[in-house]
């Protein structure tokens, strides 16, 4: 049964008393929301085609797995677009678009160690129409070259040569994104490389990778255009016993490089292990850190964001550490089990939800007390914090974005569906 839209009147009347509650612990509401004004994730395209792209050059691999078999899947940019469109319409603020090496579409087939930027000129076209910067990947997964499962750490010099060009290739294209949206756009490189059983060679890999990876960041870029990123992973599918880029591999290359932002995917770490708190010890002597926002159940299954401890214990860290211009919050998972407009919508809507719950944190509050050595108020500060009126002032963020509150989203993805989705064989 369609819900009946939230009542306007009924949002402003609790956003009203939300502000009340939220001052009386010290908490000022209009400031939290200037600040989320600012922010913008970076909505990755992979969620509206399950990891696809355009080559059709293999099925995904490198360790990856997109489940289900839901229908509605984009099949090309223009139903990628019109899908992503169609999600951004349902998130207040300005957000960015994340684009992958495999989205390309050239006039005629072009080798991705050839890839230009004009390959992705329609993308660029409708992120400026639309003012949104865009991030860039390099793809070095699902395609012959990486079969393998080795790409810049590969011991044949041949296939390193090509992984190699098709980052640097990236890495031009995501400045000519940079400079041409006047935002700097940050290339964030992922090579699935590793082994499914116990290799007898743990450095040669590791060195390889290392070189590779001077050579593609040799070109020098200005960071007002580009920021390069690189992204380490605990495990995956046919990876399980040895990943040549492991967190500690990449933190050690980004200290001992510099300008180089390190990426930290939430399901990239042993399932105890707290992204949140690796975000400080990062910092420190990283230049930035991006962040893969994603959901990992049981293993790096890429489930869609919740509002869960875990995203919350993140943002938590951005706004705590005060770290938020120094931090890029992409999205990254791929669901396809579900509607997917309707997985990006909740999982980007749950991220935002998370950092608003962030700033809106007794934080003054909460110091005082821990500098007063007064555990017992910081966590019962900490507790009761959960349960203040969050929901009342996202519904009044929404309205004043001119996107649905609360759960208003779903009719139109419904509408969407019926007219857009549903029409794809
Ligand atoms: C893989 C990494 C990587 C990919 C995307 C598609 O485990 O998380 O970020 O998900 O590049
Ligand atoms: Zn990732």
């Amino acid at each position: 049964m369609p819900a009946s839209p939230t009542s306007h009147a009924q949002i402003e009347a609790a956003f009203t008393l939300a502000v009340e509650r939220y001052a009386a612990l010290g908490v000022d509401v209009e400031a939290a929301l200037a600040t989320l004004a600012t922010v913008s994730l970076s909505l990755h395209c992979w969620q509206g085609d399950d990891v696809r792209g355009f080559e059709q050059s293999g099925d995904l691999d490198g360790g990856i797995a997109a489940t289900g078999n839901h229908p509605g899947r984009a099949r090309n940019g223009d139903e990628l677009r019109q899908d992503l469109d169609q999600a951004y319409r349902l998130l207040p603020g300005r957000h960015r678009l994340n684009l992958h090496a495999i989205y390309a579409e050239p006039t005629s087939p072009r080798p991705r160690n050839e890839l230009q930027a004009e390959d992705f000129a329609r993308w660029l076209d409708w992120a400026a129409a639309t003012d949104r910067g865009i991030d860039f990947n390099p793809t070095c997964f699902a395609h012959p070259q990486a079969a393998d499962g080795l790409t810049l750490s590969h011991p044949d010099s041949g296939i390193r040569r090509f992984w190699i060009e098709h980052c640097q290739a990236c890495r031009r294209i995501g400045a000519h994104f940079g400079r041409r949206l006047g935002s700097a756009t940050v290339t964030n490189i992922w090579v699935p490389d590793g082994m499914k059983d116990l290799p007898a060679d743990r450095f040669g890999p590791r060195r390889r990778l290392r070189s590779a990876l001077d050579e593609v960041l040799a070109e020098p870029l200005p960071s007002e255009v580009h920021i390069d990123s690189c992204e380490a992973k605990l495990f995956g599918i046919g990876s399980e016993s040895y990943v040549v880029g492991s967190h500690e591999f990449y933190l050690a290359y980004a200290v001992q490089r510099g300008g180089i932002y390190l990426c930290l995917d939430a399901g990239h770490f042993h399932p105890t292990e707290q992204v949140a708190d690796k975000i400080s010890a990062c910092l420190l002597d990283v230049d930035g850190v991006l962040l893969h926002v994603s959901r990992g159940v049981r293993w790096d299954s890429d489930h869609v964001v919740l509002l869960d401890d875990d995203t919350r214990a993140i943002m938590q860290e951005l706004v705590r550490g005060d770290v938020l211009s120094r931090v890029r919050i992409g999205l990254d998972f791929f669901d396809a089990s579900i509607n997917r407009v309707a997985a990006w919508t909740i999982g980007a809507r749950a991220a935002l939800k998370a950092l608003l719950a962030a700033l809106l944190e007794p934080l003054d509050a909460l110091r005082a007390s821990e500098q007063a050595g007064d555990y017992a108020r910081r966590l019962a500060l900490m507790e009761e914090a959960k349960t203040l009126p969050l929901g009342a002032v996202w519904d009044a963020w929404c309205l004043r974005q001119d996107v649905p509150p609360a759960s208003d989203w779903l009719a139109e993805v419904d509408h969407y569906t019926a007219t857009v989705l549903s029409r794809r064989s």
